[in-house]
C-alpha cells in the first residue's frame, strides 16, 4: 500500500516536471482612476482593493493561469496613470512582453489620450503585443459607444469591453494576451481562473 502511494506521488512529480511553465512581463496602462489596479485585482491571487487608491509608481503582481499550453505567469505591472505621460514609466517599461492600454467607456478623454500611451509604450519597447480595453461597461453613463471605438482596428489589436466590477470579460482579456504571447490561437483555460465575486452585474 505504501510502495503504491509512493508510485502515485513520484507519478504526480513527473507530471509537474513535464508542465511548461511559461512567464512574462504584461505592463497595464492608461489614464488615472480607469480601473487598472481594480481589474488586475479581480484575480483571486491580487488582493481585492474596494475604495480608490491611486496607485503610487507601479506595483507587481504575479497572475496564474492553467492553460492548454502549462502554466502562464504574467508578471502584471500596474503602473501609475496619474503624472503625465512618459518620464518615470520609462523604467517599468523595459523589457515588457506585452502591454494592456485601458480607457474608461464613461470618460471620452481617456479613449483620446490611448494613442498617446501606446506611442509612450513603443518609445521603450518597440512593436510590443497590446491588447485594449475599455472598462466600466457596467455603467450607465456610457460616453463612449462601440462603433466610434477604432484604434484597434488601425493597429490591428484585439479590443474588449470590460467590467471590473462585473468581471466581465475577464479571461476573455487575458486570454487574448496569453493568446498573443504563446502565438497560438488555439490555447485555453484549462481550470477557470479564480476570481472575486463580481459587485454589479452588466446589462446586455
Ligand atoms: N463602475 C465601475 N467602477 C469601476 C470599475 N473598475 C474600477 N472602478 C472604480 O474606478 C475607480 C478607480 O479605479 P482604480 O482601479 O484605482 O484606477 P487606476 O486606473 O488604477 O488609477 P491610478 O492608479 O490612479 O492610475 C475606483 O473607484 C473603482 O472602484 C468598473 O468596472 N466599473
Ligand atoms: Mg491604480
Amino acid at each position: 500500500m505504501e510502495k503504491e502511494k509512493e508510485k502515485e506521488i513520484e507519478k504526480e512529480i513527473e507530471k509537474e516536471k513535464e508542465t511548461p511553465i511559461h512567464q512574462f512581463k504584461v505592463t497595464i496602462i492608461g489614464d488615472n482612476g480607469i480601473g487598472k489596479t481594480t481589474f488586475v485585482n479581480r484575480h483571486i491571487q491580487g488582493k481585492y482593493e474596494k475604495t480608490y487608491k491611486a496607485t503610487v509608481g507601479a506595483e507587481l503582481l504575479p497572475l496564474s493561469f492553467s492553460t492548454s499550453a502549462g502554466i502562464v505567469i504574467l508578471n502584471v505591472w500596474d503602473i501609475a496613470g496619474g503624472e503625465k505621460i512618459g518620464g518615470f514609466r520609462d523604467a517599468f517599461y523595459l523589457n515588457s512582453n506585452a502591454a494592456i492600454i485601458m480607457f474608461d467607456l464613461t470618460r471620452t478623454q481617456t479613449y483620446n489620450n490611448v494613442e498617446g500611451w501606446y506611442k509612450d509604450i513603443n518609445r521603450v519597447c518597440e512593436n510590443i503585443p497590446v491588447v485594449l480595453l475599455g472598462n466600466k461597461c457596467d455603467c450607465l453613463v456610457r460616453k463612449i459607444k462601440t462603433e466610434q471605438i477604432v484604434f484597434h482596428q488601425k493597429k490591428n489589436i484585439p479590443y474588449y469591453d470590460v467590467s471590473a466590477k462585473a468581471n466581465h470579460n475577464f479571461n476573455e482579456a487575458f486570454l487574448s494576451v496569453i493568446r498573443t504571447l504563446l502565438n497560438d490561437d488555439s490555447i485555453h483555460f484549462t481550470i477557470p481562473p479564480k476570481l472575486h465575486t463580481p459587485t454589479v452585474v452588466v446589462k446586455k
